[in-house]
């Protein structure tokens, strides 16, 4: 089997693989040998090295970035422009033509160490809209190799990539790859917008697209959870998490203290439920939100606007022995946040756009199918294209928010077992492992393309196709020059 080259923007440095997109990877990894690129903790000096991180059957990599480019490329063009576009908050991107130029030039950079990196037989895959750019530098620069993306996150819609500094790149961008990789249906329908509407696409008989001379797959593959290591975590008993502070029944919320993920919206919905709640009870939310990106001005905004939320709503209704809402601004470690999982009675996922959202999956496959607890999911996750049982609720919606917690907590163990069997169907089926699996099936089966000499591209504007003898050196190639065939 072919090596595998996963680019990503963080690779993990610990000695134990921990989340299911770094286990799916590890083992992938493991089976087929390679190596694992992406960037340093620290910013240097030295930003060209690649520095090798010892402890696993594959290699790992770390280059770093300076301080300049930390701010334009990673705070900057992914951080402060892609992200809030791919999550349909245009009015966030802070847009910078320096910005741009460096997350460009982080990309052909990138591409250089990995071209000096990969064997010609190497299989790349390249990780998230920090790299949109990569397959296109690395072309550039003479890889034939089959190159495969995954988008973390929601692809954005149409009208909303007019925003860019050059709209158009952003599809000549993704046309090098061999693959693209989306979570959902959906986003695979706004991508193939994207390139409907650009003339110098055209999609062929099987599906695919024709992007000059190039083609590319588009497909979706939804992302889930290590199932088996994540229950054992939820089932391992360990001391009481709660010491005398045990809460009457609770809602737990974890996210990245992210604007994406609906907070501020789902701390006032609970504020909603606690005026309807029966008289007498005294229900928390459990709120873990680590900070993330807190030099980027949006997150400062977002953490300060949830202080003053939960001291409004714990004002008005906390006693001196309840505290309704409980809002913890830290990391929590996994194996209690999966136990966390395992005692709450709901769980509360209110983004307003997410590419999957692990959450949702963790929390279910942490139940008790005895007594399981009820997954409240955004219809704006990726999730909820499959989790069709989760009681799905609109996040700009309160009331519809406050009526879900209350039906959550009355909801009769019967149909709380049914709701939790389908969801858990949807869990098994997108395992990490059986994800990663799949995505490397298809990109490994696509026939490699490397374009025909200049001179011969004239005369028939054409691709080779085919499996090579020996990559990288084209006078061994099998293929047969084949002009794509027409819609
Ligand atoms: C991106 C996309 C997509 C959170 N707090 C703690 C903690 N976490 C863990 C969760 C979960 C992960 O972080 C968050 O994953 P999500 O999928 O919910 O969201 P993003 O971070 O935005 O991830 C998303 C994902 O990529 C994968 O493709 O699903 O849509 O936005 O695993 O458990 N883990 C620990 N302590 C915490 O305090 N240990």
């Amino acid at each position: 089997m072919s090596r595998l080259v996963v680019v990503s923007n963080r690779i993990p440095t610990g000695a134990t693989p921990s989340g299911g997109l770094v286990v799916a990877l590890h083992d992938a990894l493991s089976q087929s040998g390679g190596c694992w690129i992406g960037t340093s903790n620290e910013t240097g000096e030295k930003p060209g090295a690649l520095e090798q991180i010892a402890g696993q059957p594959y290699t790992r990599m770390a280059f770093q970035l300076t301080e300049e480019e930390m701010v334009g490329y990673y705070l900057g063009f992914a951080n402060s422009v892609l992200w809030p576009l791919c999550h349909r908050r245009v009015d966030l991107v802070r847009l910078s033509l320096p910005d741009f130029a460096t997350y460009q030039a982080v990309n052909r950079r990138v591409a250089r160490l990995v071209a000096n990196t990969i064997t010609p037989e190497d299989v790349i895959w390249i990780h998230d809209y920090h790299f949109i750019p990569l397959a296109r530098a690395l072309r550039d620069l003479g890889v034939t190799n089959r190159i495969g993306f995954f988008l973390h996150i929601p692809f954005p819609v149409l009208s909303d990539l007019a925003i860019l500094p050059e709209p158009a790149a952003f599809a000549a961008w993704l046309a090098h790859y061999d693959l693209i990789g989306l979570q959902t249906r959906g986003d695979v329908a706004r991508c193939l917008e994207m390139f409907r509407a650009d003339p110098r696409a055209e999609f062929l008989t099987d599906g695919s697209i024709k992007f000059q001379e190039r083609v590319t797959a588009v497909r979706s593959f939804p992302i889930g959870i290590d199932v088996e290591g994540f229950q054992a975590d939820a089932e391992r008993t360990g001391s009481n998490l709660f010491g005398s502070d045990n809460p009457e029944r609770f809602v737990i919320g974890v996210d990245r203290l992210d604007y994406t993920k609906g907070l501020p919206n789902r701390f006032e919905a609970f504020g909603r439920y606690l005026e309807l709640r029966p008289e007498g009870s005294r229900p928390c939310l459990i709120q873990i939100a680590p900070p993330t990106r807190q030099e980027v001005q949006a997150y400062q905004e977002i953490t300060e606007e949830l202080q003053g939320i939960t001291g409004r709503i714990n004002g008005r209704f906390a006693e001196l022995d309840w505290t309704p809402i409980r809002f913890i601004n830290r990391s929590v470690d996994r194996s209690r946040l999966a136990r966390l999982y395992r005692c709450a009675q709901a769980c509360l996922v209110t983004s307003l756009a997410d590419g999957m959202n692990l959450v949702a999956k963790e929390f279910v496959a942490a139940q008790d199918p005895e007594d399981p607890g009820v997954l409240i999911l955004s219809r704006f996750a990726g999730a909820a294209e499959d989790m069709v049982d989760a009681l799905q609720v609109n996040p700009y919606d309160r009331e519809d928010m406050a009526a879900a917690i209350d039906l959550a907590f009355r909801m009769p163990l019967e149909e709380r077992q049914r709701r939790h069997v389908n969801c858990m169907d949807v869990v098994r089926r997108t395992d990490s492992a059986l994800w990663s699996k799949n995505f490397l099936a298809v990109l490994r089966s696509i026939p490699v393309q490397v374009p025909l000499d200049v001179g011969s591209l004239h005369s028939s504007g054409g691709i080779v196709v085919g499996h090579r003898a020996h990559l990288g050196r084209r006078s061994e190639w099998k293929g047969k020059a084949v002009r794509p065939p027409l819609r």
